[in-house]
């Protein structure tokens, strides 16, 4: 041991030294206080860890039936999926920390959450995000590249929402939830709801974390959705943490349980089981076009990286906890499942990582050249139409910069 460490005083963190109280810290490789891995007798799951089929039960039974409408290209059609999106994920990351975005927002650990909800969308149906749904986006045919404008700073959001009927990123905690509610009771003033018609009717779906379910937003959007018997699907991922906030920070009851209060049904589900999370998602999604009402669907999971480009888990997180969460993989456990299936196998595989690549290297292409947007664009798009305010300030900036401009000429 050098005199360095010797002499360097125990850190004032939970990690390692003692904590405020004088108490002595758990350590980072000692087993987390209680299990946060484990969802419970209630979760719905068809795949386990080792991606073996487990058998049906009570809890599950209901959405079973999905499982049948997934032929082998569509189960292959999934991995690949999962595949691309961590990839383009971990490009993301990678582009921020060599100086190209501003931030990013990891989604490593939920791909198959995400997955499974996006696949088991219609085309119609309207997604309302946070800022993690880099998957969703993936299922809804947003071009990964898109997502990346805002974190570079060169754009408000980056698609035409209405283009794909997935919404603009959402950094405000919760409030999509009201976005969507909102438009979920537009589709029932327009009728598109319940007709019958498969083209026509159409469900919400907005997501957002765990932390989220705490925000007064979402809570209001509960209510409404309630009583108004609303075509919308609230998808909480619970990845365990709000930034540096475990769950019981957050609340006492878990998501799915308290959906119970509200007056619709809450399922759990194995967020990390992609088959899963598509089941029990379409389920949702046939109920809410039906006229059946809103359906809160927790999918158990777990934020494997950082909170963001900007977060350092090490500080307030032991590391024998997301070891646990390693071997829950939602990517190995799919794979495993479908090479002991003979549905895919090592070419297959082999040829999705090329894909990958591929991908990885348009994605950096496409944001290294992004063009930087006229100054004045950030006025355009803040209303649908003209407001005076901002044509106001848009003014005030055109004159701000026109100052520059004389100050060159002398
Ligand atoms: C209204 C509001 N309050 C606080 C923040 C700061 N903030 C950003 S992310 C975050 C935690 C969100 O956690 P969770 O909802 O679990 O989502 P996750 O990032 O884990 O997916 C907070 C508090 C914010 N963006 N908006």
């Amino acid at each position: 041991m050098s005199d360095e460490e010797v002499a360097r005083p125990a850190a004032p963190n939970t990690l390692e030294g003692t904590q405020p109280d004088g108490t002595p810290a758990r350590g980072a490789h000692e087993p987390p206080e209680k299990d946060i891995t484990d969802g419970g007798p209630d979760m719905v799951q068809f795949l386990d860890g080792e991606g073996r089929r487990v058998p049906v039960t009570e809890v599950s039974s209901p959405y079973a039936a999905y499982l049948d409408d997934l032929d082998d290209e569509a189960l292959k059609g999934m991995l690949r999926d999962l595949i691309l999106v961590r990839r383009f994920d971990a490009e993301g990351f990678a582009l921020q920390r060599q100086g190209e975005l501003g931030l990013w927002p990891s989604l490593l650990g939920q791909e198959a959450a995400q997955v499974g909800a996006g696949r088991a969308m219609r085309p119609q149906d309207y997604a309302f995000p946070g800022y993690r749904e880099h998957g969703v986006a993936w299922c809804k045919g947003v071009p990964p590249e898109n997502l990346l404008g805002m974190f570079r700073g060169v754009n408000h959001g980056g698609w035409d929402s209405g283009e794909h009927n997935f919404h603009l990123y959402t950094i405000v905690i919760g409030n999509q939830m009201l976005h969507g509610v909102g438009y979920a009771m537009g589709v029932q003033f327009d009728g598109d709801y319940a007709t019958g018609d498969p083209e026509r009717d159409t469900a919400v779906m907005a997501f957002t974390g765990d932390g989220g379910t705490a925000q007064g937003d979402y809570n209001e959007a509960l209510v409404f959705a309630a009583v108004k018997n609303a075509p919308v699907v609230f998808f909480v991922q619970n990845n365990h943490w709000a930034i540096s906030q475990p769950n019981d920070k957050q609340f006492t009851v878990p998501p799915y349980r308290r959906a119970d209060g509200f007056g619709f049904p809450g399922v759990r589900v194995d967020g990390n089981d992609v088959i899963a999370s598509y089941a029990v998602s379409r389920a949702a999604l046939e109920r809410a076009r039906s006229g059946g009402g809103p359906t809160l669907i927790e999918a158990f999971t777990y934020r494997m990286g950082a909170h963001t480009t900007s977060d350092d888990p090490t500080k307030y997180r032991i590391s024998a906890e997301v070891d646990i969460w390693k071997k829950k993989d939602p990517i190995d456990r799919m794979r495993k499942y479908l090479l002991a299936e003979g549905i895919v196998d090592d070419d297959w595989l082999a040829a999705v990582e090329e894909e990958a690549d591929e991908l990885a290297r348009r994605i950096r292409h496409a944001c290294q050249t992004m063009p930087d947007p006229p100054h004045e664009e950030m006025f355009t798009y803040v209303y649908a139409e003209q407001h005076r305010l901002v044509e106001r300030e848009a003014a005030e900036f055109a004159a701000y910069q026109a100052g520059f401009e004389d100050e060159g000429e002398r």
